[in-house]
This record gives structure tokens, C-alpha cells and sequence, in this order.
């Protein structure tokens, strides 16, 4: 007899779910072994904190919906702050959640309202007669709608006897039609601009071609928020991320725009610094699928609804229709793409070419010398996670990335702990590339369990551990103040003889020569991760803290 647990696990395997993420308990096991039954992977973590951050790092990365697995009650519950980042993201995430209903059971939650309180939407698989159409709801609601649902499996609506089915059809939404109006003063404002300015933030991954060819026949410059960092790489008016990691040629050349215009971009407080990125006269134009996103953060002058790819197209018709046909690349306005920022970018353009006074001392070497070694010694294929804390910036800034599926940032929720998972996901995801795992100490101990799933499942992984032995952000927000720090300092942590007791190849780094240990790791075979316990110095705060801080 085949289950309604039988039945949904098979059905979203056939639905195309390649891979699942999470931790099997009793509540779980039968659809999880559906799942795999139907041809899904599904990989094992140690932690369900670790499990949802895998599950959404690998949609980020694959573009596929995530699906995580876990165990009724405190499987839930372990996972939430994944979920959350999931949702404050808005990662299609599809949380497979089996639900106690007997009030009188341990495992008892109201899955309702914790769903609420962290913004996901919740879809109860109410009976076997609904369970197909309970579950294509869901599916497509977090596929359509970019949502984290958390799907409502009660135990004994598990159990109950079920035929197997097929997900039904997503409803096809009606097409939108593009604001015409408003596609006429983009343009408009395009061709005024003297100095423009593209920030493109996640709801752009997809319409990098089309913003690109955009910005050539406009002359305008190309920047992306963290999230989407890596979408123009090969582009020669590339400035990188704009915000709280630019290099100090980017910020400047952004706050001198007299146009900004944000594609599938927030224009948050970290992407603009606070609005300190805006010139006074700067006209400032936002586009996105979603009409609440208009104007959230940054004053606008100028707010479309629509699709980035398909507005950047339609812009562009509508500037060929003005000038009489497409014109050649020789009559495109230089706009912003003079020699002068040419040359600019060549010299100052990458973190690396900024010069810096090296403080490494004996025993603990400069996290930006650290960064900007690793960078020449790391293979181009590459997927760099970062986790939080005063270090994030070293990797963000001075690692680089191939692309928009290289740079992976879990920090919608500003949690410390998610950078380990988040590699795991996207090492999972993409095993043809090198995966770094950027951590703090503190986030690094805080997620370690998962250590052993990396290795487990022999995964392509560098660990670089920015070990200042403190919750270094707690340290420089609060140590100008005189205020005392026995809370947030640590006395040392072998963090390699850790990673070596989990499996892990492993070496202590106080000084450059202390990287051979990683050529040699890296020269191969590579099947097991390493650990580096990089030993930071730790007297300064970095200079983008300042900036969070202001956030708090
Ligand atoms: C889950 C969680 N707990 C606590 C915090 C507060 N917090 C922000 S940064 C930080 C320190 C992180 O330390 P570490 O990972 O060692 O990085 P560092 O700041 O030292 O570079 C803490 C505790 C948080 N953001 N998230």
C-alpha cells in the first residue's frame, strides 16, 4: 500500500527534484525515502541548521527550487534560522515539515505561527483527497513566487493510504504587459545622462546579457549589490560591488553618476552606503518585478514594474526606434566609458591594486595579505561563501570570482554560522569547481558539526578560518567604548587539529610560507577538504564594520 508520504516524495522527484538537503528522523523517513526511490539525491547533514543553508546556498547556485527535509518539532525548529535567511532572500525553498498535531505529543509546535513569525508561507497537506493539489500549491508557489514554504505534513495525513499522482500544472499567470510610459522615460533619462550608472542586485542574475548590451549602447558604467557579485567579471566597465565592499574608484565613480539605475536591486543601506553613494542630483531610477520593492530604500525618481531582462530589452527597441534602427557601435554616446575611467579601472579597479600598509607580526598575518595570497594561488574555477563577522569583507573584497554562481552570500539575516553550510550547498552544486568556505572562528565552531558532512561526502573544499580568537565585530563595536570584553574574546582554538579530527586535511597559517601547506593541498587529489586556521592579526577593526554597525 502506498502512502500519501509515498506519494509526495515520489511525486516531486518526478516533478524534477535532483536534490534534497536535510536530517531524517521518524517523521521524515518515508518521504525522504520516496524521494530517493523517485531519483533524487539526497544528502545527509549533521545539523538542520546546516541542512536549510545547504538547501538554499544549492538553489541560489543551481537556480533549481531547494527542498529540505527534517524531522517533526525540534527538526523544525533546529532549522529556522536557515529558513529565515531562505525567506528574507526569497530563495524557492520547499521545507518538507512533518507536523505532531496531538497538542499532547513532544514534538508538538504551532508550525502556523512560526511559519509567520519568520515569512514563510505555509501549505498544509490537509487529507490524502488533496494532497496533490495541497502540494502543487506549494511547489509552485515557491517556484513562481520565489517563496520559502513550508510545507505542513501531518503525521497521520502521512500515513494514510494513497495513490501515486502527478503534480498538477503551475497556472499561467497572465503575461504583463511592459509600462510603456515608463520604458519612455528610462529612455528618456538614458539619453539625458552624461554619466550613468547600472546596479544590478539579484532580481538581475538572469539579465546580465540583456543589461550589459544595454550599458553599452548607453555608456553607462556596471555595478552589482554583494549578492549578485561576480555578474559583470568580464566586463571592462566593470566597477564590482557597489556599497560597503567597493574599492574607493568604485564608490567615487558611483556617487559621481548624475543616473542610477538599479535593476532587481534593493538599493538597500549596504548596497548605497546609506545613501551616501547617491549624488544630491543624482536622478535615481528602480526597476522590479515587485511593486512594493519600489522606493523601499532609497528615494526614487523613477519606479518600474517589470521584468529586468525584458525592460532593459524594451528600453534599448525604444532608444533604436528614436535614433531610426539599431545604430552602430561607433555612434553608441560614450556616456560614463571615457578613457580617463578606462584607465582608472585598470589601475584601481580591483581590491588588490589599492595599496595598504601590511601589519602581519610575528605570529599572525594580515587578513588582507592572507586574502590577496590565496587569491593568486586558488584555481579561477571557483565558489567563494562567506560567513559573518569583522572578517567578511577580506574574502568579499579580495577573492575573486568567475561570476554571479561564484560568490554565494547568505546574509539576509545577518547571521553569524551559515558561511560552512552555505559551501556545502554550493560545493554540492557545483563539485566542477573549487569550493572556499570564507569563516570567522566564531562562525566556523558555531557550525562546525557539519564539518564531518563535508567530508563525508568528499567535497572539493578550502576552509579558511579568519582566526582572531574573539568575536572580532562584538570586539571593535564595543571595545572603543572602554566597555569590558571577557564575553567576546576566547583563549586560542587548534582550529586545524579540529579540522584534521573530522577528517580534514589541515594547517596552521601565520605567515605566507605557511600557504605551501595549501599549494600542496591544492595540487591535488583533493578528496578530502582543508582546514586553514589562519591566525589574523586582530588590533583593527575593518573599515567596512563601521558602516554595520550604522545598520544596527
Ligand atoms: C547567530 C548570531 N549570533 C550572534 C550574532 C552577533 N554577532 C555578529 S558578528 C559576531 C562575531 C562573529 O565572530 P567570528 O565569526 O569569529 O568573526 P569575526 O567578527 O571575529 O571576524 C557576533 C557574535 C549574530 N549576528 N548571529
Amino acid at each position: 500500500m502506498t502512502t500519501v508520504a509515498d506519494a509526495v516524495g515520489a511525486a516531486l522527484a518526478q516533478a524534477g527534484v535532483r536534490t534534497v538537503f536535510g536530517l531524517v528522523g521518524s517523521g521524515n523517513f518515508h518521504i525522504t525515502n520516496a524521494l530517493t526511490a523517485g531519483g533524487a539525491r539526497f544528502v545527509a547533514a549533521r545539523h538542520e541548521g546546516g541542512a536549510a543553508v545547504m538547501a538554499d546556498a544549492y538553489a541560489r547556485v543551481t537556480g533549481e527550487l531547494g527542498v529540505l527535509s527534517v524531522h517533526q518539532g525540534p527538526g523544525l525548529t533546529n532549522a529556522l534560522t536557515g529558513i529565515t535567511e531562505a525567506a528574507k532572500s526569497r530563495t524557492p525553498l520547499l521545507v518538507l515539515a512533518p507536523t505532531a498535531t496531538n497538542p499532547r505529543s513532544n514534538f508538538y509546535l504551532d508550525d502556523a505561527a512560526l511559519a509567520a513569525a519568520v515569512g514563510a508561507t505555509r501549505v498544509r497537506v490537509d487529507s490524502a483527497d488533496t494532497a496533490a493539489v495541497d502540494l502543487a500549491r506549494a511547489y509552485h508557489t515557491a517556484i513562481g513566487e520565489r517563496r520559502t514554504v513550508l510545507l505542513s505534513l501531518p503525521l497521520d495525513v502521512q500515513a494514510a493510504p494513497s495513490p501515486h499522482f502527478e503534480l498538477p500544472a503551475a497556472p499561467q499567470p497572465p503575461p504583463r504587459d511592459l509600462d510603456q510610459a515608463a520604458i519612455a522615460a528610462l529612455a528618456d533619462a538614458l539619453a539625458a545622462a552624461r554619466r550613468p550608472v547600472f546596479l544590478a542586485g539579484r532580481g538581475a542574475r538572469k539579465a546580465g546579457k540583456e543589461i550589459t548590451t544595454l550599458s553599452e549602447r548607453t555608456g553607462a558604467l556596471l555595478a552589482t549589490s554583494a549578492v549578485s557579485r561576480g555578474l559583470f567579471r568580464d566586463e571592462a566597465f566593470s566597477l564590482d560591488v557597489s556599497g560597503g565592499f567597493a574599492t574607493p574608484a568604485a564608490a567615487d565613480l558611483i556617487r559621481n553618476a548624475d543616473l542610477l539605475v538599479g535593476w532587481g536591486c534593493a538599493l538597500n543601506m549596504w548596497t548605497l552606503r546609506h545613501g551616501t553613494l547617491v549624488g544630491d542630483d543624482t536622478t535615481v531610477v528602480q526597476v522590479d518585478l515587485d511593486p512594493d520593492a519600489l522606493g523601499a530604500h532609497q528615494r526614487i525618481d523613477l519606479g518600474i514594474v517589470g521584468d529586468t531582462a525584458a525592460t532593459a530589452r524594451a528600453v534599448r527597441d525604444e532608444l533604436d526606434r528614436r535614433s531610426g534602427g539599431s545604430p552602430p557601435p561607433g555612434e553608441w554616446p560614450a556616456g560614463y566609458r571615457s578613457a580617463d575611467v578606462a584607465d582608472r579601472l585598470a589601475r584601481e579597479g580591483r581590491w588588490r591594486d589599492v595599496p595598504y600598509k601590511e601589519e602581519s607580526e610575528e605570529g599572525r598575518i594580515d587578513p588582507r595579505t592572507l586574502s590577496i595570497t590565496l587569491d593568486g594561488m586558488l584555481p579561477a574555477g571557483r565558489t567563494v561563501a562567506v560567513d559573518s563577522g569583522n572578517f567578511m569583507g577580506y574574502p568579499a573584497m579580495y577573492l575573486d570570482v568567475p561570476d554571479a554562481d561564484g560568490f554565494v552570500f547568505t546574509q539576509a539575516y545577518q547571521s553569524v554560522g551559515l558561511g560552512l553550510a552555505t559551501a556545502i550547498g554550493a560545493a554540492v552544486a557545483r563539485p566542477d569547481r573549487l569550493t572556499v568556505a570564507a569563516l570567522g572562528d566564531g562562525g566556523a565552531l558555531m557550525a562546525i558539526a557539519d564539518l564531518e558532512t563535508a567530508v563525508r561526502y568528499g567535497l572539493d573544499l578550502l576552509v579558511v578560518v579568519y582566526d582572531d580568537e574573539a568575536y572580532g565585530a562584538e570586539v571593535h563595536h564595543f571595545g572603543p567604548g572602554g566597555h569590558p570584553l571577557d564575553h567576546v574574546r576566547f583563549p586560542p582554538a587548534d582550529i586545524a587539529e579540529i579540522g584534521r579530527g573530522f577528517g580534514c586535511a589541515a594547517a596552521t597559517v601565520r605567515a605566507t610560507s605557511d600557504l605551501e601547506a595549501v599549494a600542496a593541498w591544492l595540487a591535488g587529489p583533493r578528496d578530502r577538504p582543508m582546514v586553514v586556521d589562519a591566525k589574523v592579526t586582530r588590533d583593527e577593526p575593518s573599515w567596512w564594520l563601521a558602516e554595520a554597525f550604522r545598520g544596527h
